[in-house]
C-alpha cells in the first residue's frame, strides 16, 4: 500500500473485504448486523450489513449494491466507504444522522465474489459471473441482464460467449435470485435502490430497458439533477445525469429497472469515476475523491426520498 493510505484508500481483495464485514460487525454489534441472503453459483457467501442506529428498526430503508460487474473494483470500494462514512459519522455529520435516524441502510459490498476474485487472480478485466452454462464453452452472464425488466431484448445477448449475455432464464443466477428475493421480501419498508457502477460518470435512473418515462420522471431526474449539482459545486467534476436508455444505452434486464419495477419509485445506477483515461482500472490514489462524490450523490438523493 502506498503509505499514508488507509484501509479505504486502497482496493481489497474478496477475502479482505469479508474479513472486514465480519470485523465491522464485531466492533459494531448495536447497529451492524450481518445477512446472508444467499451464496454465488461457486458457493461464495453473498453477505448484507444492515445499518439500524436506533435499536429500533425504522419504518424505511435503502439498499445499495456493489461489485455487480467484477472489474469495476472502485464500486466494492465505494459501499466500504458508505459503511465507515455512516459509522464514523453519525451523530457529527447533520445529513448521514438524519438519514441513519429515518432509514435503515442495507450494504451489500460484493454482489458478485466470484467474478471479482477471478479479476483478483486471472484476468482483471472480467466482468460477468463465473457460472458455467449448459450451452457449452463459455462462462459467464451479465448479473446486469439478468433480471425481469425486459429480459433479454434488445441491448442484452442469448449468446453466452459474449460480455452482455442474460442467461437461461431471467433470475438464472444464484446472485440475481438473492438480491431479488430479498428485495421482494422487504419491499415495503425499502424505498430507495442504489447500485453502483464504474466507470463513466454517471447518475442514471429508470428506465433502460425501453425508451420510455417512468411514471415518476420529474423527480427522478430532479434528485439526479440536484446530486449532480452538488457534485459539480463541492468537486468540481462533471457527472450527467438521465434515464439509462436515453443517457448511455438501451440495456434490458438491469437490476435498477427491476427495482422500479417491483415498486421502489427511487432507483438509480451510479456509474463512478472516471470518464476513460483509466477506466476500469482507477488508480487507488482515486478512491477518495471518487467516494466521496458518490456519497455526496447517495446522500443528497436519500434526503429527498426522506422528504417524500
Ligand atoms: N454500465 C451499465 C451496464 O450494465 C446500465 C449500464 C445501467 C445498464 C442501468 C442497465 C441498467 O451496462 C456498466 N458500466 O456496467
Ligand atoms: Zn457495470
Amino acid at each position: 500500500p502506498r503509505s499514508g493510505s488507509t484501509f479505504y484508500e486502497r482496493y481489497h481483495s474478496l477475502e479482505d473485504i469479508y474479513y472486514w464485514i465480519n470485523r465491522t460487525q464485531q466492533d459494531n454489534p448495536a447497529t451492524v448486523e450481518v445477512i446472508l441472503i444467499g451464496s454465488s453459483s461457486e458457493k461464495r457467501p453473498l453477505y448484507v450489513l444492515k445499518l439500524s442506529m436506533n435499536n429500533r428498526p425504522n419504518k424505511k430503508a435503502m439498499w445499495i449494491d456493489c461489485g455487480i460487474h467484477a472489474r469495476e473494483w472502485v464500486s466494492p470500494a465505494f459501499c466500504l466507504w458508505f459503511v465507515r462514512h455512516s459509522l464514523s459519522f453519525y451523530r457529527q455529520n447533520q445529513d448521514i444522522t438524519h438519514i441513519l435516524d429515518n432509514m435503515d441502510v442495507y450494504v451489500l459490498p460484493v454482489m458478485n465474489p466470484d467474478g471479482y476474485y477471478y479479476t483478483w487472480t486471472t484476468n482483471r478485466m472480467w466482468r460477468k459471473n463465473r457460472s458455467v452454462s449448459k450451452r457449452g464453452g463459455c462462462i459467464g452472464v451479465d448479473l446486469n441482464r439478468n433480471f425481469d425488466a425486459n429480459w433479454c431484448t434488445e441491448g442484452a445477448s442469448d449468446e453466452p460467449c459474449t460480455e452482455i449475455y442474460c442467461g437461461e432464464f431471467p433470475e438464472s443466477e444464484p446472485e440475481t435470485q438473492a438480491v431479488a428475493d430479498f428485495l421482494r421480501k422487504n419491499k415495503d419498508t425499502v424505498q430507495l435502490y442504489l447500485t453502483i457502477h464504474s466507470y463513466s460518470q454517471m447518475l442514471l435512473f429508470p428506465y433502460s430497458c425501453t425508451v420510455e418515462e417512468a411514471e415518476n420522471h420529474r423527480d427522478l431526474l430532479e434528485m439526479a439533477q440536484e446530486a449532480a449539482q452538488k457534485i459539480r459545486r463541492y468537486y468540481r467534476n462533471n457527472y450527467r445525469y438521465g434515464s439509462g436508455a436515453k443517457t448511455i444505452y438501451l440495456a434490458p434486464g438491469g437490476s435498477d429497472d427491476w427495482a422500479y419495477n417491483l415498486g421502489i419509485k427511487y432507483s438509480f445506477t451510479f456509474e463512478l469515476q472516471d470518464r476513460g483515461r483509466y477506466g476500469f482500472l482507477l488508480p487507488p490514489s482515486h478512491i477518495p475523491k471518487a467516494c466521496n462524490e458518490a456519497l455526496t450523490a447517495a446522500k443528497t438523493i436519500a434526503l429527498k426520498v426522506i422528504e417524500k
